[in-house]
């Protein structure tokens, strides 16, 4: 893209009719699509920030001056490596990997790494540039970038792994650093990964140093990590809950995903009286049509992060009925929480929910709903938490992991628990603030409003370059 003066909002002030800053977008949006072809989701991405920062751009001749749209859109820079490893064959197996460092204004670049068979560049951009607005919505000093590889964990033992991650640690140890990016773990990524990666970076480097988060607790991990994006979902839909002067009790929530977000969300939602009556996974999804227990989520626990098996072996267990190849939202329920991936509630689900007398989507997984189905639920004014504020808590204690280890202490689970809830009451307090239409509060709209106000200040604090 020409960092042009027509793809920025014009500056002709009063003058600007909604009809040229339509068009103006539109270019702008073109412009981005011809320069990033073949990633849908890096643009999706893009629009539904750019659509709600353009009105507040035009006008602004700073933010023209200095190119800020233009260079939000664009990664600071992208690294792409061949990553080998020997199976438990003997066979070399060749994967890719990536890390995108998408912005650093507000700080070290910060955000998780993914292995799962369906990363490409494109994804990764996405998850980067919305991480970039996530982080800043914590308020913590944090930039933002993604990571992974098409590396797919499931079925490997944990030794291909180890291999695997050694490998792949071997050219990321090149670019990160405390104080330059810190990785973290995302879809595939989990404890056991973290701790490969960690001592791999230790033994290449010989140092211990904070360069990775959600690291075991006992070698530098905080406490609560594990279950902070879960339950930060749960905090942060609790407060737009009670702003309507409701709560959880009794309320049915359909949750999708059985991994890290949504089996601690699950596991909040229990604490606060509420019904679980769905999780799943790839294979489907299981309804537990009277609820979900504590024994039935330890259960699925242990199914899911210990043997790492399938939903489907539950089927019949408890009164669940297994839906293969089915996703949850054709169930009824007062909330719908994705928490597996993105684009996996759709307009046909949008509209199933709808039906069923739904109240609203909190996203606990990374852009889970399609742009046609966020239209739907903004059009009829439902509750909508967009995953940039509602799954901010997971990064939020990453965030608070950095602290400690650069103090070299540890915080007690009490200390943790409250600065989370802090930081996502925050995060719902600016949300409202830059969202409040009058009749309801555009969640949508606040909080990427809010998150964009910090980066662009900062972004013209730094200067361009
Ligand atoms: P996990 O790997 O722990 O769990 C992922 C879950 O989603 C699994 O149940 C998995 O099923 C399911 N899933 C993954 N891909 C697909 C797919 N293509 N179709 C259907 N189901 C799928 O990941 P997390 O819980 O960590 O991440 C879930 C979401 O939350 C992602 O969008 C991630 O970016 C986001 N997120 C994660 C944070 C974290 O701290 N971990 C923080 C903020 C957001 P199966 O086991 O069958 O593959
Ligand atoms: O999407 C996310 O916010 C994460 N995967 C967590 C990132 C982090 O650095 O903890």
């Amino acid at each position: 893209m020409t960092q042009s003066k027509q793809n920025t909002p014009s500056s002709s002030g009063s003058g600007t009719d909604s009809k040229d800053r339509d068009s103006d977008l539109e270019r702008f949006l073109d412009e981005v699509s011809q320069r990033n072809p073949h990633e849908p989701e890096f643009l999706e991405a893009v629009r539904e920030v750019i659509e709600v920062i353009y009105p507040e751009a035009v006008g602004r001749p700073d933010l023209q001056q200095d190119a800020i749209l233009e260079r939000l859109v664009e990664p600071d820079r992208v690294f792409s490596f061949r990553v080998c490893w020997e199976d438990d064959d003997g066979q070399l197996q060749v994967n890719r990997g990536y890390r995108v460092q998408f912005n650093n204004a507000l700080g070290p670049y910060k955000g998780g790494l993914r292995f799962h068979p369906s990363v490409n560049l494109g994804i990764l951009k996405f998850l980067a540039f919305e991480q970039v607005f996530k982080n800043a919505l914590t308020g913590l000093p944090l930039g933002g970038g993604k990571g992974g590889s098409d590396f797919d964990p499931r079925g490997r033992s944990d030794r291909e792994v180890m291999r695997f991650c050694q490998s792949f640690m071997i050219e990321l140890s090149r670019h990160i650093g405390p104080d330059r990016d810190v990785p973290a773990g995302d879809i595939g990524v989990g404890e056991r990964e973290i701790g490969y990666l960690y001592g791999q970076y230790k033994r290449l480097q010989d140092e211990s140093r904070g360069i990775l988060t959600g690291k075991g607790v006992g070698y530098g991990g905080s406490l609560l990590r594990m279950e902070a994006t879960g339950y930060g979902v749960v905090l942060f839909a609790e407060a737009m809950l009670s702003r309507l002067e409701e709560d959880f009790a009794g309320k049915a929530c359909a949750i999708s995903g059985s991994g890290n977000v949504a089996l601690f969300a699950a596991e909040k939602l229990l604490e606060k009286g509420a019904k679980v009556v769905t999780v799943s996974d790839s294979g489907g999804y299981l309804h537990i049509p009277e609820g979900l227990d504590t024994e039935l989520l330890k259960k699925i626990k242990d199914l899911k992060f210990a043997q790492r098996g399938r939903l489907e072996s539950l089927d019949g267990e408890d009164g669940c009925e297994f839906h293969a190849d089915e996703r949850p939202w054709e169930v009824a329920c007062d909330l719908a929480i994705p928490c597996a991936t993105q684009g996996e509630l759709d307009l046909e689900a949008a509209e199933a929910l709808l039906e069923n007398g739904c109240m609203g989507v909190i996203e606990g997984a990374n852009m889970p709903s399609t742009a046609a189905a966020i239209k739907r639920f903004r059009e009829e004014k439902k509750l909508f938490a967009p995953a940039k504020a509602a799954n901010a808590g997971g990064v939020a204690v990453s965030g608070l992991e950095m602290s400690q280890n650069s103090m070299r202490v540890y915080w007690k689970r009490e200390r943790v628990e409250e600065e989370l809830a802090e930081i996502m009451g925050s995060i719902h307090k600016q949300c409202v603030e830059a969202g409040d239409d009058g009749d309801w509060v555009d969640y949508v709209k606040g909080a990427n409003l809010a998150a964009f106000k910090q980066v662009a200040s900062a972004m013209l604090s730094l200067g361009p370059g």
